[in-house]
């Protein structure tokens, strides 16, 4: 029992909640349960085993009960019987874009789609399009996107494997033959998705390391298991490689299967011209060449090559070996320089937690200062505030604030940029915030330059500090609209806007690829959770490996400042900061 299996089922719960049309308070209670445990700070799985829950803040009565059977014994009868009523196959239409409860609860009520490929047949037996609330474009969308989905179906998302990469890298460790344990491949280099995860173990007893990874409770079947390799496959269908390996060469194998194969093929080419052959084993003398220096761990290798250490996020051959060469480096971003964050939401719109629920656990983290930002009246479906809700919350904040020492919420708002790229309130509203996020939620069918004018209009408002998710992906779901970065990047530059780095792990959003240009434009950053609930203030964490990904240090990054810079340059009128 894994603590993502907890989360899962628990969240899994309330859509079942949810397709039987259930109360929305349940159905929330077990979605934030499934943030709690995610997000809990020690071993929930050891506290649930042994039934230790009381107290912890979301976990109820109810919920601590079933975490407890399902920790215990591995099951959970109360979700066995929910499931039991639906057909298997239905789960994966959660996974279709534009696909909610509602829509798949009608589509199973009256259609029979219990299954992709049922919905894939009613879609092209045309049966969808007459349904109510569907339509004959909502039909082909769902087309689009079952194919989209194809291509998705063996990728996974960093930030929703990584509390299970911490589990497996625990287990190796606690062999005692283990002395060395890494998770390598892509997931090391902080790649948004990963297709599989790449392990590595030194060990005196190789084989033995592999038959015990094979044993490893997420995993549901074994695709191979050797002297010095094993592969299986896990619950959710990720797979996980093994390699085990002596001491000696644990870092050439850690450096190999790291990659990226690009970083990696440049960086032999380099070892070549030493007169060295490099390889997951070793760095050996080609031809009568001088030996290699001894190395012991994986700084040594570029040591040897005459460069600098590269992080394992900057390895993608975009630079970083010329970089390290010169000396060019920038000292990468850590967790520890975040002060405080922007981009949070509340219960006055969609989130999952009260203002000063938030800025109780914002403190908690040791952060300075948290920015606000709840929805605009546009975005309705998310419960967006009209301009008296925001006046009011404004309000409740300043009147927190008087009573905090060493701590400030910002008031802010996630403006809605309309399609025209005016924004949902006017700027007599605007004017009275600390701040504003300004984010495209809707009208996502604008060509590449009309959407590119609206978010750069929006941009050239004085009272927007920051522009939200810049191109609306969600990872492995849906992809971003058309939008011309480089001009997005140049006018934010021209009109000191800064981007924000979305670390929802759906998000991620704007891409690493782009940083390092705006970076170079002089575009600030701000790291933002987009937290919809306390739990999710630790997005923070995933951000911060992206933003490391996109080459950014302390400096380029707004909210590694402390709380009076903020304060000062949040009062300076945009074109003077
Ligand atoms: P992915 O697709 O998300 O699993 O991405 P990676 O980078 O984890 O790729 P993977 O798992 O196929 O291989 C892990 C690392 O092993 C890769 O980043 C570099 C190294 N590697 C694998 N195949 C080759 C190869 O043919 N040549 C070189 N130079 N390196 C390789
Ligand atoms: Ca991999
Ligand atoms: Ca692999
Ligand atoms: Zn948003």
């Amino acid at each position: 029992m894994t603590r993502e299996t907890l989360a899962d089922v628990l969240d899994e719960i309330a859509q079942l909640l949810e397709l039987k049309g259930e109360n929305p308070f349940k159905i929330r209670a077990y979605r934030q349960g499934a943030e709690v445990v995610r997000g809990f700070d020690g071993d929930i799985v050891a506290l649930a085993r042994n039934n230790e829950l009381d107290g912890i803040k979301g976990i109820g009565e109810a919920l601590r009960d079933k975490l407890h059977e399902l920790a215990a014994t591995g099951t959970l009868a109360f979700h066995q019987k929910l499931r039991a009523e639906f057909p298997e196959g239905l789960f994966d239409l959660f996974d279709v874009s534009g696909l909610g409860p509602k829509k798949i609860k009608a589509l199973w009520e009256t259609l029979a789609v219990g299954s992709i490929a049922d919905l894939k047949a009613a879609c092209e037996a045309d049966k969808v399009a007459g349904l109510p609330g569907f339509g004959a474009k909502t039909q082909s969308k769902i087309l689009e996107a079952l194919q989209q989905r194809k291509s998705f179906a063996d990728t996974f998302r960093l930030g929703t494997i990584t509390s299970l990469v911490d589990d497996i890298l625990e287990a190796l460790r606690d062999h005692p033959a283990a002395s060395r344990v890494a998770a390598c491949g892509s997931f090391r280099r902080a790649k948004e998705t990963v297709h599989d995860l790449d392990f590595l173990v030194a060990t005196k007893e190789p084989a033995e390391l592999c038959r015990y990874f094979t044993t490893f409770p997420p995993v549901s079947s074994i695709i191979a298991c050797g002297d010095t390799k094993a592969s299986v496959r896990l619950e959710n269908g990720l797979q996980c490689d093994l390699r085990a390996v002596s001491n000696a060469e644990f870092p050439f194998a850690l450096q190999y299967f790291t990659g990226s194969k690009e970083h990696n093929v440049a960086i032999r080419q380099r070892a070549l011209k030493h007169g060295w052959s490099l390889n997951e084993y070793g760095l050996n003398p080609v031809d009568g060449a001088a030996p290699a220096p001894e190395i012991t761990d994986e700084i040594e290798i570029y040591k040897a090559l005459g460069l600098r250490y590269i992080a394992p996020e900057l390895r993608e051959n975009r630079g970083e070996i010329e970089a390290a060469e010169t000396g060019d480096l920038p000292k990468l971003v850590e967790i520890e320089n975040l002060r405080g964050t922007f981009h949070s939401h509340t219960t006055a719109s969609d989130g999952a937690d009260t203002l000063e629920e938030m800025a109780e656990a914002a403190q908690e983290l040791g952060m300075q200062y948290l920015g606000i930002a709840d929805h605009s009246k546009s975005s309705f479906q998310a419960r967006g505030l009209d301009e008296e809700r925001l006046l009011a919350q404004i309000e409740s904040i300043r009147s927190l604030n008087a009573a905090y020492t060493g701590f400030k919420l910002f008031a802010g708002s996630e403006v809605d940029i309309l399609k025209d790229g005016s924004l949902d309130f006017d700027d007599s509203i605007l004017s009275q915030l600390d701040y504003c996020v300004a984010s495209v939620h809707n009208v996502f069918t604008l060509t590449e330059d009309e959407m590119t004018a609206r978010i750069c209009r929006a941009m050239e408002n004085e009272h927007v500090t920051m522009l939200g998710h810049l191109t609306g992906r969600l990872l492995l779901k849906r992809e971003g609209y058309a939008v011309n970065h480089s001009r997005i990047i140049d006018c934010a530059a021209e009109t000191r806007t800064i981007i924000e780095l979305n670390c929802s792990p759906m998000r991620l959003d704007m891409d690493w690829r782009w940083w390092k240009r705006a970076k170079d434009k002089g575009v600030l950053c701000s790291i933002n959770p987009d937290a919809h609930s306390t739990a999710q203030l630790h997005y923070l964490h995933l951000g911060v490996r992206l933003a490391r990904k996109g080459w950014l240090s302390r400096e380029n990054i707004l909210n590694t400042r402390s709380l009076a810079d903020v304060e000062q340059f949040l009062k300076t009128p945009k074109s003077k900061r």
